[in-house]
């Protein structure tokens, strides 16, 4: 257990543990991307350290490859892996039907195809995630650079006949310039309040021209372990 953890970082600390406990020898494994996903590897590199532990790592962001190269956990692509048995990452909000916001650290892609290429996926999270209904997060959605405004226009247009709070659709920012992820995509973050029906939102914003992918994480989930400052783990 790290000295002095703030009380935030104690609860993402402690889910991060716990999640860890569920990795066997020999699996193969999503990395996820984030700063409780972070926590996870660290852990994941403690229990290589301290047992041997015998696993692959596929990590969803750069951030996260670099992290784990730096700590000693084996790093894969996802082709050279194959299949993986667990998946292991942080989100923004999750309900009570473990559907997920992600994307909150523009790795939505990666984590979204990474997670759909696992047996199992099990999101770490600080209780604060926790959310009656979906869409206080602003969603993100990754869209290609070619025709963004235009992207960007057709998703306002879509939004204004649903049932959904829309305040606006911005473009992230790194700085002055637009944010690009790892794939050199931009992001546009939904601002929407609350989300009707997720499982709708997400098929619909597939389809408009420009759109690559987008944080409605639908039936992907299989598990949340939830961390609480005081050190607690409760396990949906
Ligand atoms: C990542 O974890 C992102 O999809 C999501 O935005 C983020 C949550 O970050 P943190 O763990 O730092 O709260 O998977």
């Amino acid at each position: 257990m790290p000295a002095e953890l703030s009380p935030i970082d104690m609860a993402k600390f402690v889910a991060a543990r716990r999640a860890v406990d569920f990795v066997e020898d020999g699996m193969k494994l999503g990395l996820g991307t984030g700063s409780t996903a972070a926590w996870m590897v660290r852990c994941l590199a403690e229990r290589i350290r301290a047992e041997g532990l015998r696993v692959t790592g596929v990590p969803t962001s750069t951030r996260t490859a670099e992290l784990a190269r730096d700590l000693g956990v084996p790093v894969a692509s996802l082709e050279q892996a194959g299949w993986l048995d667990l998946t292991i990452d942080g989100a923004d909000e999750f309900d009570a039907e473990l559907n997920l916001i992600k994307g909150g650290g523009a790795a939505l892609l990666q984590e979204k195809i990474v997670a759909s290429a696992s047996d199992r996926m099990v999101v770490i999270a600080d209780a604060a995630k926790e959310v009656a209904r979906l869409g206080a997060f602003p969603l993100p959605v990754e869209v290609i650079p070619f025709g963004w405004q235009t992207t960007q226009a057709l998703i306002e247009e879509m939004l204004a006949g649903m049932d959904v709070d829309a305040r606006a659709v911005t473009l992230r920012k790194s700085g002055d310039a637009p944010l690009l992820t790892d794939e050199k995509n931009h992001i546009l973050d939904l601002h929407l309040k609350r989300i009707g029906n997720p499982r709708q939102l997400a098929m619909m914003l597939n389809q408009i021209p420009g759109v690559v992918e987008n944080g409605l994480f639908i039936d992907i989930c299989d598990a949340v372990v939830v961390g609480h400052a005081d050190g607690r783990v409760t396990v949906r």
